[in-house]
């Protein structure tokens, strides 16, 4: 970045910290798409004048709400709940809900901040917004979570609609969640409606939803092989995390001929000398989806498999070729990435929002490694929740065959974008590209539609 940007980077940077000095994380990504869009907005005049970044990086409404509800023993317990409505420039607010004690306004505002740029890239018409809960879901029972959900529902269901804002699963939010609440949202409302998505396939969800995000991350980093004359055959991929993402992405590697040696959640990780196949997989969804335990018990069941506490899936002791971070914001710093590279790694894709740092970020992209951020490459999953929203306008279903096809499609076109505003030479920049290319539909809606 030259000397001219730099400055104008750190008196815009100056501005947002004044506001939202606490908010690291959304600080965080905040600064990412400057660098990209400052110089993109001196070189293209139509832009100026109009203070686009500064409208885009303020939300629309933050709503921010008392949850009670009751626990198995009667007592009282308080959470606190948000919806971020962050951008409807180019469609209804779309995104997801996290529940997990670590949420805040902060990494709500830096996944809704993130989310409009990824939806733009969709190529499908969608807002951007977050929201969720510091609830916890581990350790509570199928009650307990149903009771929280129908009081969380209760208070953000007079904020979304299918036309105004769809919420979905996130961290710590799945089908069970989405079900509780969506029975909640009917039954308030009395109305049947696609006001979420990642619903059951009984009651209008889409075939591949829970796939998608995974499965689209798969197809993003097959893209990005495709470049360089190259594939996901023979590579070993070292994958974090072990939920919904980490395992669709598992599953996708291995229809296409690559080896992953890891899995990991919040105690640990597991390696696999002799790669994830389909038992040890249906082992893990098993284990996470309807036991809900923890990833350490794969090294009880299986004598192949070995448990690390408290380490990161990037230090398998092995080469790692492929990097495709799953779990969660943060968890790849620059220690992280410089030890990648003297394990042979070509290439990282991001399955989680965020999950490398900026000085992780800078070891890729000085190596000259291609990079994938999460807004380009895990876009798969709000892409194939529009398809549900979609089918739900319909009221019609497509089958399994026409949802992957589709979602392959959309994967390729962002991989497009990113590629046209991105590439410099042999090398394409997909930070770079992504912010460019979700900028540009966003801020032609919102110059279109005057000052709102
Ligand atoms: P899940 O709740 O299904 O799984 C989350 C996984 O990440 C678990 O293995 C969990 O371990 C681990 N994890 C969570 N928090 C931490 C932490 N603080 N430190 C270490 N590990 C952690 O969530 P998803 O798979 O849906 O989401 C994973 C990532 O993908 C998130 O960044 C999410 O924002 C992103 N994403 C999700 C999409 C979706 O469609 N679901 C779409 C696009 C992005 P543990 O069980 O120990 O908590
Ligand atoms: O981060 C994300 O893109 C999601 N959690 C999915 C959002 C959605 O609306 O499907």
């Amino acid at each position: 970045m030259s000397e001219k940007y730099t400055a104008q980077l750190s008196e815009f940077m100056e501005n947002v910290k004044a506001k939202n000095g606490h908010e690291s994380e959304f600080l965080q990504a905040v600064e990412e798409v400057a660098e990209a869009i400052i110089p993109f907005i001196d070189e293209n005049p139509k832009y100026q004048g109009s203070k686009l970044l500064e409208r885009m990086v303020e939300p629309e409404r933050v709503i921010m709400f008392r949850v009670p509800w009751l626990d198995d023993q009667g007592n009282t317990q308080v959470n606190r709940g948000y919806r971020v409505e962050f951008n409807s420039a180019i469609g209804p607010y779309k995104g997801g809900l996290r529940f997990h004690p670590s949420v805040n306004l902060s990494i709500l505002k830096f996944l809704g901040f993130e989310q409009v740029f990824k939806n733009s890239l969709t190529t499908l018409p969608m807002g951007g917004g977050k929201g969720g809960s510091d609830f916890n879901p581990k350790g509570k029972s199928d009650n307990e979570v149903m009771k929280f959900c129908q009081s969380f529902m209760t208070e953000l269901q007079r904020h979304i609609g299918p036309d105004t804002d769809v919420p979905a699963g996130d961290i710590g939010v799945g089908g069970r969640e989405i079900g509780y609440m969506f029975g909640q949202y009917k039954r308030l409302r009395n109305e049947f409606t696609g006001v979420l998505t990642g619903k059951g396939i009984t009651w209008g969800g889409s075939l591949i939803r829970p796939e998608a995000t995974g499965y689209g991350t798969v197809y993003f980093a097959e893209e990005m092989f495709k470049t360089k004359n190259d594939s996901m055959r023979g590579k070993t991929v070292a994958v974090s995390g072990s939920g919904n993402v980490a395992q669709f992405a598992i599953e996708k590697i291995l229809q296409l001929g690559g080896k992953v040696v890891t899995a990991s959640d919040s105690s640990g990780y597991v390696y696999v000398p002799g790669g994830i196949h389909s038992d040890k997989l249906d082992f893990i969804k098993e284990l996470k989806n309807v036991k809900r335990g923890r990833i350490s018990e794969m090294a009880d069941k299986y004598d192949d498999v070995e448990f690390f506490a408290d380490e990161r899936a990037w230090n398998a002791p092995c080469d790692i070729h492929v990097a495709l971070p799953c779990a969660t914001q943060n968890e790849l710093n620059g220690e992280d990435a410089e030890k990648l590279l003297g394990k042979g790694l070509i290439l990282v894709a991001e399955g989680a929002n965020m999950p490398s740092t900026p000085e992780a970020i800078e070891v890729f992209h000085n190596a000259k490694i291609p990079f994938a951020p999460g807004k380009a490459s895990n876009a798969g999953g709000v892409a194939t929740s529009g398809l549900e929203m979609s089918q739900n306008s319909l009221r019609l279903s497509w089958t399994r065959e026409e949802v992957d096809e589709k979602l392959h499609n959309i994967m390729k076109s962002i991989h497009e974008a990113c590629e046209t505003y991105g590439r410099d030479g042999d090398h394409i920049d997909y930070v770079k590209g992504a912010n460019v290319a979700g900028f540009v539909k966003v801020a032609d809606a919102m110059l279109d539609q005057g000052l709102v």
